[in-house]
């Protein structure tokens, strides 16, 4: 099934120039960015954005984390985006995940693990409504489809 997914550059990820690789791994699987907005997150939209983590004991260290710095905010589209995303971003602590995934590949701290991927189809809905204003997603055809699907 085609999919929308959240996906999230965060600050560690943009602070280290690694924008343009990790973007570069999305489009060569052959997945479609229709969304990107480089942007500061406020208190509260972490907050709401990690709502599922309020009783976690490290859900302070991870709002200050997400609002250190500008992260990069992306809608990705394709089939089964959601659950292939979340494989090519691997186990959150970086040292657990696989190396070929972006966090094994690029992180060394669970706290500091460099992207986020939504988990599920409500996630995917309830996230990219949060971050992202209808007219800000950009849905088009591209030819090369042909050769992907
Ligand atoms: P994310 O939501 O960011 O895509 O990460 P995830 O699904 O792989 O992991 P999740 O359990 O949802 O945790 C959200 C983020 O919180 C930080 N974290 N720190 N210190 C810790 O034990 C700990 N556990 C989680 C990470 O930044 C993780 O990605
Ligand atoms: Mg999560």
């Amino acid at each position: 099934m085609i999919q929308k997914s959240f996906v999230m550059m965060k600050p560690d990820a943009v602070a280290r120039r690694l924008m343009g690789k990790i973007l570069s791994r999305f489009e060569e699987k052959g997945l479609q960015i229709i969304g990107v907005k480089l942007m500061q997150i406020d208190e509260e939209l972490a907050k709401t954005h990690y709502g599922e983590h309020a009783d976690k004991p490290f859900f302070d260290d991870l709002v200050k984390y997400i609002t250190s710095s500008p992260s990069l905010a992306m809608v990705i589209k394709g089939e089964d985006a959601i659950s292939t995303i979340r494989k090519m971003v691997g186990a959150t602590n970086p040292l657990e995940a696989d190396l070929g995934t972006i966090r094994g590949d690029y992180a060394m701290d669970t706290g500091r693990n460099i992207i986020h991927a939504s988990d599920s189809p409500e996630s995917a809905e309830r996230e990219i409504s949060l971050f992202f204003d209808e007219d800000e997603i950009c849905e088009y055809s591209i030819v090369d489809n042909v050769w992907i699907y």
